[in-house]
């Protein structure tokens, strides 16, 4: 066991206080553009419930506040501002999974995204998982998808706590960074513009006949009649933010299979926050001495400190969600999120 996987199996020891405000206007998806149900699509959930906030239910249990897309189905949504490329990520996705048995409920969907309406590029997606059908109840390990809606559980409730939906660490959810796009043809081509995004599309994963960007089937516990179901769709980065000065939290796994983790402020380093530096594995709360140390300071100018973690993680075993956040002295947040898959 590497001295990383020890680290991100250690539980945490406080969960950080709720967060202060965020953008309410165009914060989330305001419309539906189109819905194209599948069959086993349910009119009691409707495309409308994707509009607004997530309604989390917890690690335990599953929002019925969602549109259930139907196994195949798609949901398009719309947005006030059109979503842009900042540091990390530029958008949160909800679906209702839950954790039971020591692993989480997964009926997941791809995410793509559009500036038209028309063509959309599609975020990668890996599956780390069995090759095999899923049984109806069984679980899979948080952090067995990447690139999908669906395999993490949701804290954030507009309604019921404080917890800011864009806070990956302590909302949940999947965070999505335009900038993993950006050799997209679509993207190269002009066609998607990831500085003016204003259409999100969310296609139901048929379990075992979608494969992943290694060319894996990908198999999650929808079986034939279960599908995705769709919470909300909240914006990080939009046009109405002052890029200028927003905070950077920004991770990625580097060809050799480290994780690298950039922490600054536009404005200068010393814009950045520190006291709400925060990070989770699994949406445990890491206290920030415990993940640190297993990483070194590669590189630094006046906006960012660059971390490399000490092990490669890929390879390491680790399976499982690293989320990381912080705030600048305005208020604005940055939050990023990796999968960490053997
Ligand atoms: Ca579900
Ligand atoms: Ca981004
Ligand atoms: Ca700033």
């Amino acid at each position: 066991m590497s001295s990383l996987n020890r680290l991100f199996t250690v539980a945490a020891v406080t969960v950080l206080g709720a967060s202060s405000s965020f953008a309410a206007s165009g914060a989330f998806a305001t419309s539906v553009v189109q819905f194209v149900p599948g069959p086993s699509a349910n009119p009691s959930f409707p495309a409308a419930n994707a509009i607004g906030g997530p309604t989390g239910g917890g690690l335990a249990n599953g929002s019925v506040h969602v549109c259930v897309l139907g196994v195949g189905g798609s949901l398009t949504l719309g947005f006030a501002n059109a979503i842009v490329d900042g540091p990390g990520a530029d958008f949160v996705a909800f679906e209702n999974a839950l954790t039971f048995g020591g692993g989480v409920f997964t009926e997941v969907a791809a995410v793509e995204v559009s500036t038209d309406g028309a063509n959309f590029a599609r975020f990668p997606m890996r599956y780390v998982g069995p090759p095999v059908a899923q049984p109806p109840f069984g679980t899979l390990p948080m952090g067995t998808f990447s690139g999908v809606v669906g395999g993490m559980p949701i804290l954030t409730n507009v309604a019921t706590n404080a917890i800011d939906p864009r806070d990956l660490p302590a909302g949940g959810g999947e965070g999505f960074d335009l900038a993993e796009l950006a050799n997209d043809p679509l993207v190269v081509g002009g066609i998607v513009d990831l500085t003016d995004v204003r259409f999100v599309r969310i296609v139901d994963v048929p379990a075992g006949t979608v494969l992943d960007e290694v060319g894996a089937p990908i198999f999650d516990h929808g079986g034939s009649t279960g599908s995705a179901d769709i919470d909300a769709v909240a914006v990080v980065r939009d046009q109405s933010d002052a890029l200028a000065h927003t905070p950077i939290v920004d991770l990625r796994i580097d060809a050799g299979g480290f994780l690298v983790v950039e922490i600054g402020d536009a404005d200068g380093f010393s814009d950045l926050d520190l006291a709400t530096l925060s990070a989770s594995f699994d949406l445990t709360t890491l206290q920030l001495a415990s993940w640190l140390p297993a990483f070194t300071i590669v590189g630094a100018d006046a906006t960012k400190v660059t971390l490399r973690s000490i092990a490669p993680t890929v390879g390491s075993g680790i399976l499982g969600a690293f989320a990381v956040s912080a705030r600048d002295h305005a208020g604005d947040l940055a939050a990023d999120q990796t999968m960490l898959q053997r």
